[in-house]
C-alpha cells in the first residue's frame, strides 16, 4: 500500500489521520504544508477540497479526517475504527460528527487568535516539520499567513470569546460521551481519534488547560495524544476566561 498524508504541522484533524494511520498500521510518507499555502498546493495535488487531511493512498485521494476513517476501514479492516454492532456504530458516528463539526473549529479559532496576538508560540507548534524552509525563517515571514488563516476562520475577538464560553458546554459533552462509553474504551474507535485531538490541542493553550486536564475530557486526551505539540502561554483577556472558571470548579 502506497500512502502519502499531507497535512499542516499540529493540525488537530490533521493529528487525527495520523493516529489513525498508526493505528491500522499503514506505512505513510508525510508532506507538512505552511496554512494558506496548502490550499493551491492541495489543488495541485489533484485534490478536489482545500483542507487538510488529504490522503492519497495507492492513488485514490481523500480528504477531510471522517472520510479517510472510513476508507482506512474499507481498506484495512483490523483492528476496527468503528463498532461492528450497528447501535454502537450509530453511537460512535454521532459523537465522531459532533467532533468534527461543533469541537474542532472553536479551538482552531482560539489558536488563530493566539497566533494574530503572538506569533512567537507558531514556532512550538511546528517542531519536527519539515516545511521546505527552516522554521525560523518561516516565522518572521508568517505575519501575512497569520493574518489569512485568522480571517478565514473568523478568529476576532467576538469568536475567540464565544469559543471560550462554548467551551465548558462541549467538555461537559466530552464528558458525557465517556460515562457512556461511547469513547474512552479500551480499544480506540474513530471519535476517540477525532475528539481527543481537539481537545489536546485545547490543552496546549495555558489558559484554557486547567478547566480541561483534570476532567476525563482530558485524560483521554493525555491517553491517545499524549505529546500533542505546542505551548501557549496566557494570552486570553481575564474577563473572556470567567465562564472556564465552573468548568474547572465542576469537575
Ligand atoms: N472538518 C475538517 C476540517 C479540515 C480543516 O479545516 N483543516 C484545516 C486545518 S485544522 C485547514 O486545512 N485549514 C486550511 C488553512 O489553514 O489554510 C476535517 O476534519 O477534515
Amino acid at each position: 500500500m502506497e500512502a502519502r498524508l499531507f497535512v499542516i504541522p499540529a493540525s488537530h484533524p490533521s493529528i487525527t489521520a495520523r493516529l489513525m494511520l498508526e493505528r491500522k498500521g499503514v506505512a505513510y510518507r508525510r508532506t507538512d504544508l505552511l496554512p494558506a499555502i496548502s490550499k493551491p498546493v492541495l489543488r495541485l495535488a489533484g485534490f478536489p477540497g482545500v483542507t487538510v487531511p488529504a490522503l492519497r493512498i495507492d492513488g485514490a485521494r481523500v480528504q477531510g479526517s471522517r472520510p479517510i476513517a472510513r476508507e482506512l476501514e474499507r481498506r484495512v479492516p483490523e483492528p476496527p475504527l468503528f463498532p461492528a454492532d450497528a447501535a454502537a456504530r450509530a453511537a460512535v458516528e454521532a459523537a465522531e460528527r459532533f467532533g468534527d463539526e461543533e469541537l474542532q473549529h472553536p479551538v482552531r479559532q482560539l489558536l488563530w487568535w493566539g497566533f494574530r496576538h503572538d506569533r512567537e508560540p507558531m514556532r512550538s507548534y511546528s517542531e519536527g516539520a519539515r516545511i521546505g524552509i527552516p522554521i525560523g525563517l518561516a516565522m518572521k515571514t508568517a505575519a501575512p499567513i497569520v493574518a489569512v488563516a485568522a480571517r478565514l476562520n473568523e478568529a476576532d475577538d467576538a469568536h475567540a470569546r464565544a469559543a471560550i464560553a462554548v467551551l465548558p458546554g462541549l467538555l461537559d459533552r466530552v464528558d458525557a460521551l465517556i460515562a457512556a462509553g461511547t469513547i474512552g474504551g479500551h480499544e480506540p474507535n474513530a471519535a476517540d481519534f477525532q475528539i481527543a485531538t481537539s481537545i489536546g490541542l485545547a490543552m496546549t493553550m495555558a489558559d484554557l488547560r486547567p478547566a480541561i486536564e483534570h476532567r476525563p475530557a482530558g485524560a483521554l486526551a493525555a491517553r491517545i495524544v499524549p505529546d500533542y505539540p505546542g505551548h501557549t502561554p496566557p494570552i486570553f483577556p481575564a474577563a473572556w476566561l470567567e465562564p472556564l472558571r465552573g468548568a474547572a470548579a465542576s469537575s
